[in-house]
């Protein structure tokens, strides 16, 4: 099938797009590189040279796979461009990856705020709003978040895949059940772009019956999937300066150059993680598993376990002998919360979760090892801070 990858140069959806085309799908990247010129403004590098798109495209080929097209577009700003990509390419599917993704960069300051929401909200508007004007049947896969449900206490309940029944009290005294979105709770200017997306597709679906899988994926952790191993060029990102770096990831850098362990907090913060070998899998039998004409949009929690940070934190300490550093939390959070999610979804279509085990952990350690000299430790202290309250506990 033709499926566009939307943001295929990134973390995610590089890995993704290989295996689409390995899986024998005719693949085009669409991506408009915002993610490499953010490097730039930030004054960053990934931990692993990754190579430009030509190069990682050529050295794909050159190793055996078919071919994937790359399309240079600004989602958020190239209506007609995009509209005109969809009446030639005419895919079957499209996956939707192409956002702003960094919490801490969101609340950086009041032009990353507002770049979050207009990149974000405009691109999947855009996308939605494309293809109806198009008229093709398009299924959209788009990569949402564990955190739009928020990180308040759930008081024990489990979080369900996307909607809540609830129970209306009538004036009479009688109740009807209902099916509703599950209430919006986000964390960051970032979250909060994707719970504008889930209202996005909630009307698109209704409106004009669009077919919408929507993923609220959980923390990514890893590196490379086996394809991303096949050649030095199509190494995957590796992200671990303040911004952009996700909690697990970081630690297991951080141990190889033997940083203490940064804890926000008491590290009683609970997340959702999945492994990017699952995250590859997910979207694939997402892909693999469309709505039907008319159904409402599905949502997945694309997410294996959950863990505490300070929990983490203890476990690479184990694993590698480091420190741990308990830091002012940068982030207005919760300082612990529960986490209990219904992930059965994806389990009922066959997904074998991989776990946090040791022999992973250490894997990624290796990786960062391996390229520490292109670490910017100067870099890595997250300072990003939420409000002017937080910014004043971490810059005392
Ligand atoms: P990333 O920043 O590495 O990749 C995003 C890609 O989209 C980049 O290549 C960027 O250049 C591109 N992009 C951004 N705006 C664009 C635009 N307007 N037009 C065209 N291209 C654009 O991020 P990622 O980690 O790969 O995340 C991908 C998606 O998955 C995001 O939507 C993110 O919210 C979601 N997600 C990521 C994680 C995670 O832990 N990394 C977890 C949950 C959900
Ligand atoms: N944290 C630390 N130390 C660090 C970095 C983070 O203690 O060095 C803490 C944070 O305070 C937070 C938790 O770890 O409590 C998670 O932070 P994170 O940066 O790993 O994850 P988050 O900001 O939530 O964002 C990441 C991705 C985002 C995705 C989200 C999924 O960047 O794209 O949507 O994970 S989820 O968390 O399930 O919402």
């Amino acid at each position: 099938m033709k499926v566009l990858v939307l943001g295929g140069d990134g973390f995610c959806g590089w890995p993704c797009a290989l295996n689409l085309a390995d899986q024998g799908h005719d693949v085009v990247i669409v991506d408009n590189l915002s993610r490499r010129k953010i490097d730039v403004d930030l004054g960053v590098t990934s931990l692993t040279p990754i190579a430009t798109v030509e190069d990682r495209l050529g050295a794909w080929q050159e190793t055996g796979g078919q071919p994937i097209g790359f399309v240079l577009l600004d989602l958020a700003r190239e209506y007609e461009r995009l509209l005109q990509l969809l009446r030639d390419e005419a895919p079957e599917a499209v996956v939707h990856f192409a956002e702003q993704r960094a919490a801490p960069y969101s609340m950086k300051s009041a032009a990353c705020k507002r770049y979050t929401i207009d990149n974000n909200v405009n691109g999947t508007h855009n996308l939605l709003c494309a293809i109806v004007e198009s008229g093709l049947d398009v299924h959209v896969v788009h990569l949402g978040t564990m955190g739009v449900y928020g990180y308040g206490s759930h008081r024990g309940a489990t979080i369900p895949e996307g909607y809540l029944t609830v129970e209306v009290p009538q004036p009479d005294g009688s109740r009807f059940t209902e099916q509703i979105l599950h209430p919006a709770n986000p964390g960051s200017v970032y979250h909060m772009s994707k719970t504008l997306d889930q209202l996005l597709f909630f009307y698109y679906s209704k409106n004009d019956a669009l077919r919408i899988t929507d993923l609220h994926q959980g923390i990514v952790w890893g590196t490379n999937t086996e394809l991303c191993g096949k050649d030095p060029r199509l190494i995957n990102r590796f992200d671990y300066d303040g911004d952009y770096g996700t909690v697990l990831n970081r630690f297991l850098m951080q141990a190889a150059i033997n940083y203490p362990l940064t804890v926000h907090g008491t590290g009683g913060q609970t997340r959702a993680f999945i492994h990017i070998r699952d995250s590859v899998k997910c979207v694939q039998l997402a892909l693999d598993n469309p709505p039907a004409p008319g159904e409402k949009v599905k949502i997945f929690n694309q997410m294996t376990e959950s863990h505490q940070v300070a929990h983490l934190a203890q476990k690479v300490a184990d694993m590698t002998g480091s420190q741990v550093a308990y830091l002012p939390n940068p982030r207005n959070e919760a300082r612990d919360n529960d986490l209990i999610v219904d992930n059965r979804c994806f389990l009922d279509l066959g997904l074998e979760p991989t776990t946090l085990d040791d022999g992973l952990l250490t894997e990624v350690v290796d990786i960062a090892r391996r390229y520490a000299e292109r670490c910017d430790r100067r870099r890595i202290p997250c300072t990003s801070a939420w409000t002017r309250t937080q910014a004043e506990a971490i810059n005392p």
